[in-house]
This record gives structure tokens, C-alpha cells and sequence, in this order.
């Protein structure tokens, strides 16, 4: 069994879709290992997003994270870190696969509903950043 960290962002959770988002995780067979609803503080989402320092977007996306409640949680499943990242799409919106989190819930690059830890590195670091007793 594979852990990865997923994030609802604060556009899809202000747009009501939590629900149908949890769904589809639930439908794609993954368990919810820990869940958390919270408002990110600047300096969470800056050190959360520490590797884009310094890059054009950072700020955008810092002010984005931190804009409204996101949901937190420790997703399960064997290989998941690869299937939670299929099932959210690409980065792009407009570039991702039809059915995915971020065609059907994101509406830009910035705003694309959803995160993903992009690999057992970064899941280990981001789950012990959020959820450090795990
Ligand atoms: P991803 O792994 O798909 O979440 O994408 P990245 O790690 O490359 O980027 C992290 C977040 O920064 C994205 F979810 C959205 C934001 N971003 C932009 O706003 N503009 C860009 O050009 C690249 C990323």
C-alpha cells in the first residue's frame, strides 16, 4: 500500500465540489487515511510550495492557496501516488483528460482544483508537513 498527499484548492472547495470530489476518490477505490478542512496560512502554503521559490508563478499561487478553506488528506491505495495523479489530470486544465478532478473542477492552470504529490519523495515530505504524528 502506497501514501500520497492530495489537497481539494480553494476554488473547488468555494465551489461546492468537496463532495463530488471524495466521491470519485472513494469510487476509484482509494481510503481516506486522514482528512483535515483548514485555512492555510501564508507561511504553510509558502513552505508547502518551497521548490517554486523564486519562479514567476509563486506568488499567484501562494495568494491562491491561501484564499480559502482547501481539504487536506492522506490518501491510500496501491500505487497511489501514480493513480491519484491519473485521476486528477494534468496541470492544465484544458490539457487534462476528459473525466479527470481538473477538466471536470479546475478552470485554469492557477485554479485546477486539486493537488498531488508527484512522487514518493515529495509524498513523504508533504504527508509528514501536514499530518507530522503519521
Ligand atoms: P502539479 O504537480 O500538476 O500540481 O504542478 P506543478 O508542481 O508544476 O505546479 C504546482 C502548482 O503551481 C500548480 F498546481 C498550479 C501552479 N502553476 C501555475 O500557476 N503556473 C504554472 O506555470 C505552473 C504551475
Amino acid at each position: 500500500m502506497e501514501r500520497t498527499l492530495a489537497i481539494i484548492k480553494p476554488d473547488a472547495v468555494a465551489a461546492g465540489h468537496t463532495e463530488a470530489i471524495i466521491q470519485q476518490i472513494k469510487d476509484h477505490g482509494f481510503s481516506i487515511v486522514k482528512s483535515m478542512k483548514t485555512q492555510l496560512t501564508r507561511n504553510e502554503a509558502e513552505g508547502f510550495y518551497a521548490e517554486h521559490n523564486g519562479r514567476g508563478f509563486f506568488a499567484e499561487l501562494v495568494d491562491f492557496m491561501i484564499s480559502g478553506d482547501v481539504v487536506v488528506m492522506v490518501l491510500e491505495k496501491e500505487g497511489a501516488i501514480k493513480a491519484w495523479r491519473d485521476l486528477m489530470g494534468a496541470t492544465d486544465p484544458l490539457l487534462a483528460d476528459e473525466g479527470t478532478i481538473r477538466k471536470l473542477f479546475g478552470t485554469s492552470k492557477g485554479n485546477n482544483a486539486s493537488h498531488g504529490s508527484d512522487s514518493e519523495a515529495s509524498a513523504a515530505r508533504e504527508i509528514a508537513y501536514f499530518f507530522p504524528n503519521l
